[in-house]
């Protein structure tokens, strides 16, 4: 297959000024119609100079085409292959072509461009969907106008949607009617959607700043209208904040968002017609947990912001896709910190960027925020280009303050709305806004793998000068061998022995520069930081806030750990030091149980985890953190071969551990923390459910076959009047299995047999289970009504949570689960290749195992590697596996 380079870039050679589409729609068999004003982007002097038009089409049967009413002739006029079609000598000047085309949404199981969700009609464009409806220039840096006509049956399609301004609906015969839709934004193509189908809508108003009345309409499937009531409200505080926060407010007078429950990913912020996963909009307090909740309102809050940062300005071609998802998701996390709890928001983040884009940098598939060749563009949604390219915005809102990144952001926007634009432009906005260099930090856009930095301190009790060396280095990645230094932004802190900050100044710097935390600006390989007149301090506290995404390597010991998690008034630094003693505990554990010992714990850490049970001070929220242990992947990531079996026992241990020695404060928490109020998804009612079922967790933990503690997972799940208290204990009891548990599973899926998004959940809760037999429960479950291959939601919900999160059960020696997982993957690419592709991921870690796993997980890459008719989605992300 063809690899695509960012340096091979060249800009279009034609415009698109105005593409009319009009769609008759037909489940086999829709036609497309589309009048392409075409118009040349380059100086024509003569005939000379005019280029063919290649246009881009994929799965398409041409029914005809015409160049200014001229039919053309294949051979003659233009030629077809598999990537499109080229009119390889259109007249000088602009022109006109006429299109038609026939598709089959029907038989579209890949879910990329139009294709049918339970019998509504809906798109899914980018990144390269629109060319599997229609021939066209399918390239960001296309912006056209957009008038739409639908035509469709009345009866299965009352409603008709597209981009922009509904401008005219009317009958035709035969039962079908029709909608004309304007979008006034010149857009490229992959902004584009349609859909249609029997929907029910919930319709409320927004008044803007300035005074425009736009109507928000959450279009669901009919039955499903009662539970979207979150998510209107969602809508409205995204809009609000984005408003108050970024000075930016909405463009139209109609905001639709459609809500299917089959799709590709979360979901898709088309111009004026956000598309989604019913996952990110449908939620009640039976069905939804917390998470949800907190889910639904980032992600409904995403795609609106996208508005401006990816519509109004969006990326010039795909190796930009950080320029509006890296910054968006920024924007999302703000507004979740702005509207939550900002350090709970902060160490979520910090444990799904560990969990996901960690790993993805420290292995075969690492690449830099901007890449800079793929083969399909696909593979690269990546937590790299979105999660690693938030912390890229975040240590530039870190460098230059809130009021200078506003004003970057203003720049940004003026210079390039209804433009496409690069991560270079982006960067240039913020340096010329702040009149400051940004060059060093731009190597954070283009070196891939994740920095570790190590803090050495010296104390001089004479000169009461403290003395702060800072080492950088970064490790060798896919084409990548050697680095260079990166521009970090590093806070750091000292205590005092009271656990106070002791107020900080740099050498040179006057005392008006005086802080609690300074950001070092971390620039060179090594670095020396002075901090004069200062007290010896007790502990060091270092990447506050987590202000840069990056490992430290400085030991600390385990006394300081222990201060810090008691004493630091950074809260992200209190719960990273209590990571980072239970992880060094953990990983202790695991040599012990290797050499066949009994593991013990320091006590130290287990009265840190006292006092915070007892402290009546901390919000709940934040104590929930504190006490959950790092996960078994996440330690599984610090140690190499991988043992998945010890961290399984060790991480068992010190739950163990903990319950046996804190039982009497996990009791009374767990008894104080009962909700008596009617039910709420968010601040202290969801806090107290956090912490309340962490203690549920640890008490489980106390011989958890038997007596009481299973009777009490028992008693909550039927207590509960809501989904994250019957999740709770679920969760656990299917990680203990035996009668209780079967029934309670059993009780469970007989109450919402009938809900896709809670059979979600269902069927991920036993797929997670540490039960020996899980492969086989995944596979017996694989053949359960609900279950279907060609439905997105549930491969993640089985295979995926298998294949991802349950390392103790895939990593089966006998390499059942790995041969397991290459099956499915080879099945699912002939019916959905970015889903197939997604899922494989795991398989290309096996560097990280030993001997005996390694060979059975290669085997399996190359048996994929062997198969014939492979997606380019999968032969790239196999093959880069195997490099
Ligand atoms: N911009 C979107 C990314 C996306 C997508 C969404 C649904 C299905 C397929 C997709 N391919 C790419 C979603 C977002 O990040 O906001
Ligand atoms: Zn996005």
């Amino acid at each position: 297959p063809t690899v695509i380079r960012r340096e091979d870039y060249t800009a279009p050679d034609y415009a698109i000024d105005s593409l009319a589409l009009a769609f008759d729609l037909e489940p086999g068999a829709t036609r497309v119609k589309s009048r392409l004003a075409v118009a040349p982007a380059h100086e024509q002097g003569s005939a000379a100079d005019v280029r063919p038009l290649k246009l881009d089409g994929e799965a398409l049967k041409l029914v005809s085409i015409a160049l200014d009413g001229q039919p053309l002739a294949e051979g003659r006029d233009y030629r077809v292959d598999d990537s499109g079609l080229t009119v390889t000598a259109p007249p000088q000047g602009s022109f006109t072509l006429e299109i038609e085309t026939e598709i089959d949404p029907k038989g579209n199981s890949e879910l990329s461009g139009l294709y049918l969700s339970n019998g509504i009609f809906c798109t899914q464009c980018e990144a390269e969907g629109f060319r599997r409806i229609t021939y066209f220039p399918d390239r960001p840096d296309v912006l056209t106008r957009y008038h739409v006509t639908i035509r469709g049956p009345k009866d299965s399609c009352p409603v008709l949607l597209s981009n922009g301004n509904l401008a005219e609906t009317g009958e035709l015969s035969d039962g079908r009617h029709y909608a004309v839709w304007d979008d006034p934004f010149p857009k490229p193509s992959y902004l584009f959607a349609l859909v249609a189908g029997d929907l029910a809508c919930h319709e409320e108003g927004f008044t803007t700043h300035s005074g425009r009345e736009v109507a928000l309409r959450i279009y669901v499937e009919h039955g499903k209208e009662s539970r979207t009531g979150w998510a209107m409200d969602s809508l409205k505080r995204a809009m609000r904040w984005d408003e108050t926060r970024f000075g930016l407010e909405y463009d139209l007078d109609l905001f639709n968002i459609v809500a299917v429950s089959d799709f590709n990913m979360g979901a898709m912020e088309n111009k004026s017609l956000n598309v989604f996963n019913d996952k990110y909009i449908l939620a009640d307090p039976d069905t939804a947990t917390d998470g949800d909740y907190a889910g639904i309102e980032s992600v409904v809050a995403h795609e609106y912001f996208h508005n401006w940062t990816g519509n109004r300005v969006t990326c010039r071609d795909w190796f930009q896709l950080s320029l509006k998802e890296g910054l968006t998701v920024f924007r999302d996390q703000e507004f979740s910190s702005d509207v939550r709890s900002r350090p709970v928001e902060r160490i979520q983040t910090v444990r799904a960027l560990r969990a996901r884009q960690f790993p993805e940098d420290a292995g075969p598939l690492a690449h830099p925020v901007r890449p800079d060749s793929y083969i399909e563009i696909n593979n690269f949604y990546t937590p790299t280009v979105y999660e690693k390219g938030a912390e890229v915005i975040r240590m530039l809102h870190s460098l230059l303050g809130e009021d200078g990144f506003q004003k970057g952001m203003r720049l940004y926007i003026e210079r390039h709305d209804g433009q496409a634009a690069t991560c270079d432009d982006f960067v240039a906005a913020m340096a010329d806004a702040n009149d400051v260099d940004l060059e060093q930090f731009k190597r954070w856009y283009s070196q891939a793998g994740t920095p570790e930095v190590e803090v050495t301190g010296a104390y001089d009790g004479d000169s009461g000068t403290y003395e702060m060396t800072v080492r950088q280095t970064c490790p060798p990645t896919p084409g990548q061998p050697e680095k260079q230094p990166l521009q970090i932004p590093f806070a750091v802190g000292l205590l005092d022995a009271q656990g106070q900050d002791i107020p900080l100044a740099l050498e040179g710097e006057d005392s008006g520069a005086t802080s609690a935390t300074k950001v070092l600006e971390l620039r060179e390989s090594e670095q020396r930081f002075r901090f004069p007149g200062v007290p010896e301090p007790r502990a060091l506290s270092y990447n506050r806030g987590f202000s840069a995404p990056v490992n430290l390597k400085s030991e600390q010991s385990a006394e300081e750990l222990a201060f810090l998690m008691a004493q630091d008034s950074d809260p992200f630094a209190r719960w990273e030091a209590g990571q980072r003693y239970a992880l060094r505990l953990l990983l202790q554990a695991v040599e012990t149980l290797q050499a066949g010992g009994v593991p013990e714990f320091d006590t130290a850490f287990i009265d840190a985890f006292r006092e915070i049970l007892r402290d009546p001070q901390l919000d709940k929220a934040f104590a929930a953190e504190a006490l959950t242990l790092p996960g078994e992947s996440y330690i599984g990531e610090q140690m190499q071969p991988l043992d998945v079996d010890a961290i399984h026992r060790a991480r068992e241990a010190l739950r163990r551990r903990l319950a046996e020695t804190l039982t009497d404060d996990l009791q009374e928490v767990y008894t104080v923390n009962t909700v008596t109020e009617a039910y709420s998804p968010e601040g202290e009612q969801a806090a107290q459910r956090a912490l309340r079922n962490t203690a549920l967790s640890y008490l489980s933990a106390l011989a958890p076959e038997e007596g009481a503690a299973l009777e009490r997972l028992v008693d909550h799940y039927h207590a509960a009047d809501n989904m994250t208290d019957r999740m709770a204990p679920l969760r656990l009891l299917a990680d203990i299995g035996g009668e209780a548990a079967e029934a309670t599973l059993q009780d469970f899926h007989d109450r919402y047999r009938d809900n896709d998004l809670v059979m979600d959940k269902w069927l991920a809760l036993q797929a997670v289970s540490a039960r020996p037999d899980t492969l086989e429960r995944v596979k017996a479950l694989e053949e359960h009504p609900v279950f279907s291959l060609s439905r997105p939601n549930k491969v993640r919900a089985l295979i995926g949570t298998f294949v991802q999160a349950n390392p103790l059960r895939y990593h089966a020696a006998d390499g059942s689960g790995y041969r397991f997982h290459a099956d499915r993957v080879l099945t699912l690419d002939g019916i959905n290749s970015q889903i197939a592709a997604r899922l494989l991921t795991p398989l290309g870690r096996w560097a990280r195992m030993g001997e005996e796993r390694q060979r059975l997980m290669k085997a399996e890459l190359e048996r994929i590697l062997s198969a014939p008719d492979l997606s380019r989605d999968v032969y790239e992300i196999a093959s880069k596996s195997l490099e």
